[in-house]
């Protein structure tokens, strides 16, 4: 994914290959969303004239922080949450049901 992804084959992913790997990957997320994680795991700095790139070793750590964005886990809980309840719902339906059917016999 890393090679792939590393455009000009400089072992290093700067930010504009680091968004086109986002999009392929159907990531949902904003140029300044992406921005500050790719700042977040850039802590080997570049010189002064020269553009800021992810190494192997941090473009691990932006995937890893790519994937535990909190707003994904809100997203996933909001989503375990509603399936809870949703399955609480059709539980006291059908159990509604079975006494309505008793009730019939
Ligand atoms: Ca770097």
């Amino acid at each position: 994914m890393f090679n792939s992804a590393d455009v000009d084959n400089n072992k290093s992913l700067n930010f504009i290959e680091t968004m086109k790997l986002i999009r392929e990957l159907n990531i949902q997320m904003s140029d300044s969303q992406a921005k500050k994680l790719f700042d977040e795991a850039n802590t080997r700095k570049a010189g002064k004239r020269e553009l800021e790139v992810l190494d192997e070793d941090e473009f691990i750590a932006f995937y890893f922080k790519l994937l535990h964005r909190p707003e994904i886990d809100k997203l996933f809980s909001r989503f375990f949450q509603f399936t809870f309840k949703l399955s609480f719902i059709v539980n006291s339906t059908i159990q509604v049901l079975i006494e309505v059917n008793l009730y019939d016999l």
